[in-house]
C-alpha cells in the first residue's frame, strides 16, 4: 500500500495538466474562422460503408425510369479555348440524349431536384438547376480556367454514362481581382471577394434571400483559382461529393461520389483504383465506379480526400485534379 501514494500524486499532476490544456483551448474555439483545420482526428469515429439508403431506393422507384437515363451534356458556352472579357462568365449547356424524363429543375417547395454539377478549376461544384438561362460564374480571376459539368440527381449522385461529362478550357481577360471587390463602373460594390451569402446554392438557406435582390439567374461568386495543367485525354478523377454542410437527417450516412474520365477501375477490368481517406485516417480503396455511403459520422469538421492511383497505389497526376481534399461540416 505504499505504491499508490506516488501514483496518486502522478495522477493528480496529469489531471491538472489535462485541465490546464482543456482550459487553454476553449477561447480558441470561436476566435476566428481562418484558423487551421481542426478536423476530427482519426480514431474518434468509426465509419462503415452501408448499402444505398432505403430513402433513396424509394425515391428512385418514385422517379420511374429517370435513373436509367443516359444524358448527353455539352458545354455550349464558354466555347473551347474562348477568351472572355470581364469577370463574369456565362455558362450555357445543351442537354440531350436518352433522358427518360430527366430534367434539371428545383422544386420550390423542397428546394431539391435534378441538377447539373458545375466545377470551376478544382473548386467545390455548384448546382445548376434551370438550364433555360445561363449560369453565371462571377468574380472569376484573370487567366486560364477549366470548367467541368455533369448531370446529377436530387441526392447529388451523378449519371455515369458516356457523354454525361464535358470539360473545356477558357481564358479570362480583365477578370476579378482577388484582393478587391467586384464593382460597377460608378464604384458600387457588386460582389465581394469574400463569399457572398447570396451565392450559397443548394444547401444554403439564403438561396431565397438572393432571389429578391438580383435577377433570377443562377450563379456563384468564385474564390480565386487557376486552371490545373490538365490533359483531357489522360485519366482524370473529378471530385463531386461530399461537400459543404450536412445537417440533421442528411448528416448520416454521407455519400462519396466522383466522375472518372479515361480510366477504368479494377472491377471494370481496368488498372486504376480510387483511394479515399477521412480525417487523414487509413486509406481505403474503391474498385467500382459507383457511390458509397458512409455511416457513423460524429458532429464537427471532417476532411475527405479522394485520389486516383494505379494498381501499385502510386498517385496518377493530371494537373493536380486527381488528388482533392475537401472539408465538410456535420451538424446535428
Ligand atoms: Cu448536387
Amino acid at each position: 500500500m505504499k505504491v499508490p501514494k506516488l501514483s496518486l500524486v502522478l495522477f493528480g499532476l496529469c489531471s491538472a495538466t489535462v485541465l490546464i490544456f482543456a482550459g487553454c483551448q476553449q477561447p480558441n474555439e470561436n476566435a476566428n474562422t481562418t484558423a487551421t483545420t481542426t478536423a476530427t482526428p482519426p480514431g474518434a469515429q468509426s465509419l462503415t460503408v452501408i448499402p444505398r439508403p432505403q430513402k433513396i431506393v424509394d425515391l428512385m422507384k418514385a422517379r420511374g425510369e429517370q435513373d436509367d437515363a443516359k444524358p448527353t451534356l455539352k458545354i455550349a458556352m464558354p466555347a473551347k479555348n474562348a477568351t472572355i472579357n470581364g469577370s463574369t462568365v456565362d455558362v450555357k449547356l445543351d442537354l440531350s440524349g436518352d433522358l427518360k424524363g430527366y430534367l434539371p429543375h428545383k422544386d420550390p417547395a423542397t428546394g431539391k431536384g435534378n441538377h447539373i454539377h458545375v466545377i470551376l478549376d478544382n473548386q467545390p461544384y455548384e448546382a445548376y438547376y434551370e438550364l433555360n438561362q445561363p449560369f453565371e460564374l462571377r468574380n472569376v480571376t484573370e487567366g486560364k480556367h477549366t470548367l467541368r459539368v455533369f448531370a446529377s440527381r436530387p441526392w447529388h449522385e451523378s449519371y455515369k454514362n458516356d457523354g454525361n461529362f464535358q470539360m473545356v478550357d477558357f481564358t479570362v481577360k480583365g477578370g476579378g481581382d482577388a484582393s478587391k471587390p467586384t464593382t460597377t463602373k460608378d464604384g458600387q460594390t457588386m460582389a465581394s471577394p469574400i463569399k457572398s451569402p447570396a451565392a450559397k446554392s443548394e444547401t444554403g438557406k439564403s438561396a431565397t434571400a438572393s432571389a429578391s435582390t438580383t435577377a433570377a439567374r443562377e450563379g456563384k461568386d468564385y474564390a480565386p483559382s487557376k486552371a490545373g495543367n490538365v490533359d483531357p485525354t489522360k485519366p482524370l478523377l473529378t471530385y463531386s461529393r461530399p461537400k459543404g454542410e450536412y445537417k440533421g437527417e442528411d448528416s448520416d450516412p454521407i455519400m462519396i461520389d466522383f466522375w472518372l474520365s479515361n480510366a477504368k477501375l479494377q472491377s471494370g477490368g481496368g488498372q486504376y483504383r480510387v483511394r479515399y481517406s477521412i480525417d487523414g485516417g487509413d486509406a481505403k480503396f474503391l474498385d467500382k465506379w459507383e457511390p458509397i455511403w458512409l455511416s457513423g459520422w460524429i458532429a464537427g469538421k471532417h476532411t475527405v480526400k479522394l485520389e486516383l492511383v494505379d494498381k501499385d497505389g502510386n498517385p496518377v497526376d493530371n494537373g493536380g485534379y486527381n488528388s482533392t481534399t475537401r472539408e465538410i461540416t456535420v451538424t446535428r
